[in-house]
């Protein structure tokens, strides 16, 4: 195992690292820029190293200054939690180059998935169900125009290195998409350095439901079953829950066994996320692979019990996965909503400040994913994701029941927070029910 490892990220998910760090008598070296200089989270950590000033170009994702603090500290791996420097292959290459372990996949592994051109193929050969659209990327306008009448119309364009909803665009017709196509390849030129694009049909309604996977440098892969994101905004997701609601016991198998053989075929170490569209049907078509750990992660932990970042941590240090597949059960429901400071009545503005009250709530099956105390002051200069609200109950009634109870023990101010509106959802029939769609959300907004 590790001796010490230095976490290149900050607020909630570095003390979540620091937390799997400490149970498995790991060292844990933090880097903070100076706008988090007072985190509290900072005086868990073994040691704390300042990288540089508040934007994250000159401090976390600054690949020289996280060297420069991983060479000071000694340490010998590199967890780069989520966002920032998490999915990016040349950093991986250039901890390699470093002999520093980068706690995620290889950056071939990485690249591979990360394209979505390769990580098509690569679904398609491990027969992951993906949508009809062209086979790799679009390389004149005509062959388009032929698999789109083929497909049927709307198709949507999508960059092969783009991702999160970047550089999409739906098309009804043809004299869209012969416009389209050349606005969205010069669109992900601009915005990615690669032109490339590919088509696809296009999915109108539709449950966004992600498989959490596992590989080890061993060869093995397993999944944890699924989660189902629908309810975002503007792909800021909102609410994440697993099991997913409302999928037959036969469908959610066969496709969280697919995710883990295409994990498996990409020869993948660490923790993966695969991400699926569902439609009425409970038919399931793949989006993208998200090579890191990600912020929904905790759900899945509740209701298979399995740390998932203590696992990425260490398959990095060679050990095999200590789980086979039949180890991995659902136990129960969890739901996890995100506390962001922001006024979802002012168009979700972002609330920097001081937060002088701050009353967590406790009790059963609740937990609080958060570096957050009374007098922390919310810096203006990263995400505004302040703390996750995870609880876990026999079944999803009972969960919801209780995330509303949870919700109103929790007293945040005076900045604005999103419990008001998780509130709101937790009393909505529509969400009771189960089942509400990726555009449900911004429709309840309007
Ligand atoms: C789609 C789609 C419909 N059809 N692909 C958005 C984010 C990126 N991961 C893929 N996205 C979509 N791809 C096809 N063929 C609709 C979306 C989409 C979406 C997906 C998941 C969660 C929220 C979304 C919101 C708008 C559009």
């Amino acid at each position: 195992m590790f001796r010490r490892i230095l976490i290149a990220n900050r607020g909630e998910i570095a003390l979540r690292i620091i937390r799997a760090c400490r149970e498995l008598g790991v060292e844990a070296v933090c880097v903070y820029s100076t706008a988090d200089k007072d985190a509290p989270y900072l005086k868990l950590a073994d040691r704390a190293i300042c990288i540089g000033p508040p934007p994250a170009r000159e401090s976390y994702i600054n690949i020289p200054k996280i060297i420069a603090a991983a060479e000071i500290a000694d340490v010998d791996a590199i967890h780069p939690g989520y966002g920032f420097l998490s999915e990016r292959a040349d950093f991986a290459q250039i901890c390699r180059d470093c002999k520093i372990e980068f706690i995620g996949p290889s950056p071939e592994a990485m690249a591979k998935l990360g394209d979505k051109v390769e990580c098509k193929r690569t679904a398609k050969a491990a027969k992951v169900p993906i949508f009809p659209g062209s086979e790799g990327a679009i390389e004149d306008e005509e062959e388009a125009v032929k698999v789109a009448s083929e497909i049927g119309y709307p198709v949507i364009i999508k960059a092969s290195a783009g991702g999160g909803g970047r550089g999409m665009k739906v098309c009804h017709n043809e004299a869209t998409l012969r416009t389209n196509l050349r606005i969205a390849s010069q669109e992900a030129l601009a915005a990615f350095g690669n032109g490339a694009v590919f088509i696809e049909k296009f999915l109108e309604h539709a449950r966004h439901v992600e498989v959490q996977c596992l590989g080890d440098k061993h060869g093995h892969a397993i999944h944890l079953f699924e989660r189902d994101c629908s309810t975002q905004r503007r792909h800021q997701k909102l609410i994440e829950e697993a099991p997913g609601p409302l999928i037959d016991r036969k469908r959610r198998d066969a496709t969280c066994e697919a995710a883990a053989r295409l994990i498996k075929a990409a020869e993948y170490s660490g923790a993966a996320t695969v991400e699926f569209l569902m439609d009425g049907k409970q038919n399931f078509y793949m989006l993208e692979v998200n090579t890191r750990v990600q912020v929904e992660h905790p759900v899945t932990e509740m209701i298979t019990g399995v740390d998932i970042v203590k696992m990425s941590i260490l398959v990095a240090a060679g050990e095999p996965l200590p789980y086979k597949q039949k180890d991995i059960e659902i136990r129960g429901h969890a739901m996890e909503c995100r506390i962001n400071a922001e006024d979802p009545d002012k168009n979700f503005m972002p609330c920097a400040g001081r937060i002088t009250t701050f009353e967590p709530p406790g009790g059963p099956g609740v937990r609080l994913d958060s570096h957050v105390v009374t007098g922390y002051t919310v810096p203006p200069n990263y995400d505004s994701m302040i703390g996750k609200l995870i609880v876990h109950a026999d079944d999803r009634e009972q969960c919801m029941n209780r995330m509303a109870r949870a919700l109103r023990e929790f007293n945040v101010g005076p900045i604005k927070t999103t419990i008001p509106l998780h509130q709101r959802l937790m009393e909505n029939a529509d969400f009771r029910k189960g089942g509400v769609d990726i555009h449900y959300l911004e429709r309840l907004l309007k």
